[in-house]
């Protein structure tokens, strides 16, 4: 039988028990349509006298999955009925209701499960408000109703932090009222009856778990310490502290204003669009239907390195075998001890337990033999940037592999189609860019090469979402997409210097961006010493920091670079040597010292990232601007509140950055400032870089 004459929610009853089934593929979000259906299901059982109890349940693989994400920032996304008054209505009835979890209950989803009067899940459920990774914060009564069910400090944790639980903790800490071992519904709707004829409590009605005060504000000040200048764990943490301070009408209605103005606001707007972004990221433009990932089961690393032992922790980490390939026992060794440190850091700070680094490691295996990876489904590469070193290495690979297995080299910037040039299987051949410390970073550049099969690429995005990674299609260029963006904005750093600002100035600009820390600083921690080896590479030069590495000053593992380093220190201090060495290349250049703005200095640098970002883009190396943004939030610290190069960009309004350009082009002559076609087009076009593979299909719009 049906009832709110909508799709959605199906109604069957059973011994005066309804259950209502609701289903909006894939993940049962709670957009307009299905909260005004779902409404009036609930409320048609409210007042139905055969019924004395209400199971709540989802088909398909989850519970709601929260809020409609892509209604947000439409009128719809909050029209009645929204998600605070479906839950009020589920508070309000006369009768329980018992919300059924299986797969996740999230945001919203699992708002609507506090509204209801109980909750049952099966074991391997998540329930989570995830809000803050949105920019958000609970807007349903989330961070009123779970202080209610758990004590305050968990749910002010839960909530700031935005990290779910597991059904068994849900139930130990109150969240969840019991587990079900077998049939969910069956389970659900046996316990509605039980409870059917219990004093039925609202969980608005609950009073607040208080829990331990100074536990409470260290919690709330980690929450605003970790934000990273961003604003919904702040709010989060105050609405928290409302529904603990103030009566429940008066915190839920706080709720959702903070809420509201924080849907309105820009750094949700930008979160939104990341997440998105990242679920587009996943689909390859110029697959063809069907394309499925190859199996994933044993995982062989060549090289046991820093980059290679990381990549091995990065799968050891996700429960997935993997063994390091290593030419000597002594070398092996080394990898094994710089793993065993790498997980007792973990241990000590307490991210990991000894047991589970126990698991972990005995998850890395080694071997000198290339005989070792005979079934390897996938092997990665991770040896010195060497292109004769690395095709030696895959002629190896390509002796000894299995048919369908993957070889992946992890080059930087090296050519994948000369390095799979040397096997019998370069359609086989696909780059996996790692960013290090490859355990810990996001990002993964997965590079396309000429050969490249489409399920091969699908298996490295696979293998990227397992290991908890953000990986990125691009195509062979030096540099690929990130580095080639990189040396664009680092393009007028030193003249920058010679024209008289300083690098103290120039990284506080980049942190007041947002940024964690500026290029200069950036540039002392990773070493200056890998610059200088691309500069010779290239042929290019740059004067004060070739100056800088001829002294041998590197930076902090020197202890002496843009900055000075005293006694191993990692706070950087002004180098009382550098002033010279810029005075002398402004000399050279008979440049003229003069203030420099703030505002400059981001465009000088800035503008030419977009400007790379968009020459990629019309050069097809990169398929969205999307992916641009990702790989710049995910693998270079550009500030997530403001999504990305390419979407910051478009805010700016294109046509802004052109002009821009157009005169510091003039000004200077830097070729960083040449627009690049697609860039100047659309700008042309009023139109913005989301529009960009629609423009470029209108013909000449952009
Ligand atoms: N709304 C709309 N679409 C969603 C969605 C959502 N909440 N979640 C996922 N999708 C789409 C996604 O874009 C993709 O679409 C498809 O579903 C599969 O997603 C008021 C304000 C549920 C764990 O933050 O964490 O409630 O690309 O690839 O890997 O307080 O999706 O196919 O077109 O990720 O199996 C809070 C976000 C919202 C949950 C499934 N909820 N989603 O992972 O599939 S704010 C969330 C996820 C809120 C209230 C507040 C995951 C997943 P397409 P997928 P998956």
């Amino acid at each position: 039988m049906k009832v709110g004459g909508s799709e959605f929610v199906k109604r069957s009853d059973d011994q005066s028990v309804a259950t209502l089934t609701f289903e909006n593929p894939p993940v049962n979000a709670l957009g307009y349509e299905a909260r005004k259906a779902l409404n009036a299901a609930v409320l048609e059982v409210g007042i139905d006298p055969q019924v004395k109890a209400v199971v709540l349940v989802c088909g398909g693989g989850t519970f709601f999955a929260g809020a409609d994400i892509k209604e947000f920032g439409t009128e719809n996304a909050t029209r009645s009925p929204n998600l605070k008054e479906f839950c009020a209505s589920l508070d309000g009835l006369s009768k329980p209701v018992v919300a059924a979890i299986h797969g996740v209950a999230l945001g919203g989803g699992l708002e609507v499960a506090l509204a209801c009067h109980y909750r049952i899940a099966v074991p391997d459920a998540l329930l989570g408000l995830p809000e803050v990774k949105l920019g958000l914060i609970p807007g349903a009564g989330g961070t009123v109703r779970l202080p209610r069910l758990i004590e305050a400090t968990k749910a002010l944790r839960m909530i700031t932090t935005g990290e779910p639980v597991l059904a068994q903790q849900a139930f130990n800490e109150g969240l969840v009222d019991a587990l079900a071992s077998g049939d969910l519904i069956e389970a659900a709707r046996k316990f509605a009856l039980d409870k059917a004829f219990f004093p039925l409590m609202a969980t608005s009605r609950r009073p607040v778990r208080q829990s331990d005060i100074a536990e409470f504000a260290a919690i709330a000040d980690q929450a605003i310490s970790r934000s990273r200048g961003l604003r919904a764990p702040v709010a989060a943490a105050r609405s928290v502290r409302n529904a603990v301070t103030m009566s429940f009408d008066e915190a839920i209605a706080a709720e959702r204003r903070i809420f509201l103005e924080l849907l309105a606001g820009d750094e949700s707007a930008a979160l939104r669009h990341l997440f998105l972004a990242e679920r587009s990221a996943q689909k390859l433009k110029t697959a063809s239907a069907g394309v499925v990932a190859r199996p994933l089961r044993i995982v062989g690393i060549v090289g046991g390195g820093t980059m290679g032992s990381g990549i091995a922790m990065s799968f050891a980490d996700n429960g997935i075998r993997a063994t390091i390939l290593e030419l000597s026992h002594d070398a092996l060794q080394a990898s094994r001890e710089r793993i065993e440190r790498a997980y007792s850091i973990s241990v000590t700070r307490g991210s990991i337990s000894e047991e589970e680094k126990a698991v972990r490691v005995a998850l890395i295996g080694g071997a000198t033999d290339y005989d070792a990876f005979r079934n390897c489904d996938l092997i990665i590469e991770a040896v010195v940037e060497d292109m004769e070193v690395k095709r030696e290495v895959f002629r190896q690979l390509d002796l000894i592999a299995r048919p369908g297995a993957i070889l992946a080299t992890n080059t930087s910037y090296l050519d994948v189609d000369l390095i799979a040039a040397v096997t019998e299987r370069p359609g086989d051949v696909v780059g996996m860019h790692y960013f290090s410390p490859a355990n810990v970073m996001k990002l993964i550049e997965i590079v396309r090469g000429r050969e490249t099969r489409d399920d091969v690429l699908a298996t490295a995005l696979a293998a990227a979402r397992i290991t908890g990674k953000v990986g990125v299609v691009v195509g062979v260029c030096d540099g690929f997409v990130g580095n080639r963006m990189l040396l664009a904005r680092n393009a007028q750093n030193e003249q920058l210097l010679v024209e008289g600002a300083t690098p103290e100035q120039i990284d506080k600009a980049f942190v007041d961006f947002g940024w964690p820390m500026g290029p200069f600083q950036m540039s002392d921690m990773a070493g200056l010493d890998i610059g200088w080896r691309t500069r010779k590479r290239m042929g290019r030069v740059a004067p004060i920091a070739d100056a800088l590495c001829e002294r041998g000053w590197f930076g902090q593992k020197t202890g002496r670079g843009f900055y000075l380093y005293e006694a191993g220190a990692r706070q950087p201090k002004p180098n009382p040597d550098l002033p010279a060495i810029i005075a002398a290349a402004a000399r050279q250049a008979s440049q003229q010292s003069r203030a420099i703005s703030d505002t400059e200095i981001i465009q000088r640098t800035h503008f030419p990232l977009v400007n790379e970002g968009a020459r990629l883009l019309s050069e097809g190396i990169v398929a969205r601007s999307s992916d641009i943004d990702l790989i710049w939030t995910r693998g270079y610290g550009f500030p997530v509140a403001k999504g990305g190069p390419m979407y910051w960009a478009s805010r700016q309004g294109l046509s802004t950055i052109t002009a821009s350009m157009d005169r510091w082009a003039l000004k200077t002559g830097a070729s960083c400032f040449s627009t690049a076609d697609v860039l100047r087009r659309l700008a042309g076009a009023g139109a913005s870089f989301e529009r960009f593979g629609l423009a470029l299909n209108q013909g000449d719009a952009a």
